[in-house]
């Protein structure tokens, strides 16, 4: 039986559209989920939209719409574009759902049955942006010297009847959890912030509104809604059936990773886990906090006009480019800095110019000089069998191992590095010369690319998706040949067919005005 693994992204505010960093989570969730399943686990991948809250309420009333109306529309761009960069999720799920409002009133319940939940004043400095109260401590000074969040968010002062979840019970359990589970909270220096929060001491949250009424009502006091958190977070929960204890939850929760951005850990690693240590569910495995994308090293935003469509980019570069590009360029975990230009010499150097090349040499040479189809018969030489080893460590050792760490640009490199050795082997060996001197030697060589070139496509398949599916339709690789486990072991193909290649990664130009 395959091991099930569990996978989420956040889930998106629909309050704009999606813009980059959405993109980025998301192609990065998506690599590790068809990097689980080639792996041979049973994948269950949950991304969506996360619509109440006033933060929505205040946008729709400003554009003069419900915040229903503005969640479908913006909703249904999150979830084209996820489409569009081929992101294979078993759910996109949205908030404003029937049965995510059941599983957050069960939630609900199940933090007051334990005697978590209870009704007083809440007077605080609160952001509508951030959706969260901050402590006077907590706040920094804006250029006027106004007050604003930790985030450079403007905050309020605001009084309101609500209700608490017991937060301060938890700070013992909590810590313990990441004591007990060191790899829970990754990467380290995030880890750090959270220990250093929760051991400071922890307040009882706040945990309804009364101010306004687009949220999931509050089970017994109407009147409320809970407070957005709440209901997001359960979001988890929501997509494996809570609160029905049947076949998905108890097969996929606990999940095995919240994937989510440096700006949202304590929510996943203190509220989260506290809330479900009331209700009495077990904790998600991990939580990975992800960096921040810069465009040319600055935030994007609507007044620097500087704000990027994912959708674009990824017309303008290719879907499988703009994937690699992501996970390749930067170290995940760390902030990075984009432009087009970088996207375009990744793409030149490494996809077009390396590993396209290097496949379309092999597979065109083959249909052209072979008929598409050969046996090698001549015997195997010390340098093939040490190029296929060097390219099988890459594709089904470090890789694999690289990934699982979530280390995608480590495990690219070694990778490309397999790569060179084949366009180095390649070089070396000569077919086209062998051609007219020692086809049977000829033949072996190109048998040893093609099997090297299957490994190379299986192993970058996670980021390149519907490249890698055309090189290995061109190699007329079965199905069941195109996983990690078919890359283990010694053996070889002698025989080799290969039908109608194409290139599949083209050299990118920069428009002009793009490039001065
Ligand atoms: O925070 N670079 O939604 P959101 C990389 N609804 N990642 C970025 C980014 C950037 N420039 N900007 C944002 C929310 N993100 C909540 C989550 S989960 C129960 C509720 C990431 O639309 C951000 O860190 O503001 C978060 O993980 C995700 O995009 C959605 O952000």
């Amino acid at each position: 039986m395959a091991e099930p693994y569990y996978l989420t992204t956040a889930i998106h505010y629909p309050n704009g559209r999606p813009h980059i960093g959405h993109a980025y989570e998301t192609i990065a969730a998506d690599v590790l989920a068809r990097f689980q399943r080639l792996r041979g686990r049973e994948v269950r991948f949950q991304t969506g939209t996360d619509e109440h809250g006033l933060k929505m309420a205040q946008k729709a009333r400003e554009l003069g719409r419900t915040p229903r109306d503005l969640a479908d529309e913006m909703s249904g761009y999150f979830r084209e574009l996820f489409d569009k960069l081929n992101i294979s999720y078993d759910r996109f799920i949205r908030t404003t759902e029937q049965d995510h409002h059941r599983a957050s009133q069960a939630i609900w319940r199940a933090m007051e049955a334990n005697g978590d939940l209870y009704l007083d004043r809440y007077e605080g400095w609160y952001s509508v942006r951030d959706e969260a109260y901050y402590d006077e401590s907590e706040l920094i000074e804006g250029e006027g010297g106004e007050k604003l969040s930790p985030q450079g968010t403007p905050v309020e002062w605001t009084v309101e009847e609500s209700w608490f979840f017991r937060l301060s019970k938890y700070q013992e359990p909590l810590l313990e959890l990441y004591h007990d589970n060191p790899e829970f909270i990754r990467p380290e220096t995030r880890r750090n912030e959270v220990l250093r929060f929760v051991e400071g001491g922890l307040r009882d949250l706040s945990v309804s509104r009364t101010s306004f009424d687009w949220g999931v009502k509050v089970p017994g006091a109407e009147d409320h809604v809970m407070y957005v958190w709440v209901d997001a977070l359960t979001n988890y929960l929501t997509g494996v059936g809570y609160p029905d204890d049947g076949d998905p939850l108890r097969k996929f929760w606990p999940a095995d990773l919240h994937l989510i951005g440096k700006d949202i850990v304590r929510f996943h690693t203190v509220y989260w886990p506290a809330f479900l240590m009331s209700a009495g569910m077990p904790v998600p495995k991990a939580v990975f906090a992800h960096g921040f994308l810069l465009n040319r090293g600055q935030k994007e935003s609507k007044s620097l006009g500087n704000t990027t469509d994912p959708g674009e980019l990824a017309d303008r570069f290719g879907v499988d480019p703009l994937r690699y590009f992501l996970l390749r360029e930067f170290s995940f975990g760390q902030d990075g800095s984009w432009s087009p230009e970088a996207i375009v010499s990744r793409n030149n150097a490494e996809l077009a110019n390396s590993f396209g090349n290097l496949a379309q040499r092999v597979l065109s040479f083959i249909a052209k000089n072979c008929g598409g189809t050969f046996t090698a018969t001549a015997p195997v030489l010390d340098v093939d069998s040490a190029l296929q080893a060097k390219v099988r460590q890459a594709c089904a050792d470090e890789l694999p191992v690289a990934f699982e760490k979530l280390a995608f640009a480590a495990g690219l490199e070694a990778w490309m590095q397999a790569v060179f050795a084949c366009n180095a082997y390649i070089d070396e060996q000569a077919p086209w010369a062998l051609r007219k001197t020692d086809r049977a030697r000829m033949e072996r060589v190109l048998a040893t690319l093609c099997e090297c070139i299957r490994n190379l496509a299986v192993a970058v398949s996670p980021v390149t998706p519907r490249a890698s599916e055309r090189i290995l339709d061109a190699l007329c690789v079965p199905a069941d040949r195109r996983d990690f486990a078919a890359l283990q072991g010694n053996e070889r193909a002698d025989t080799v067919r290969v039908d109608s290649p194409a290139p599949v990664f083209p050299r990118l130009e920069l428009p002009a005005e793009a490039s001065t």
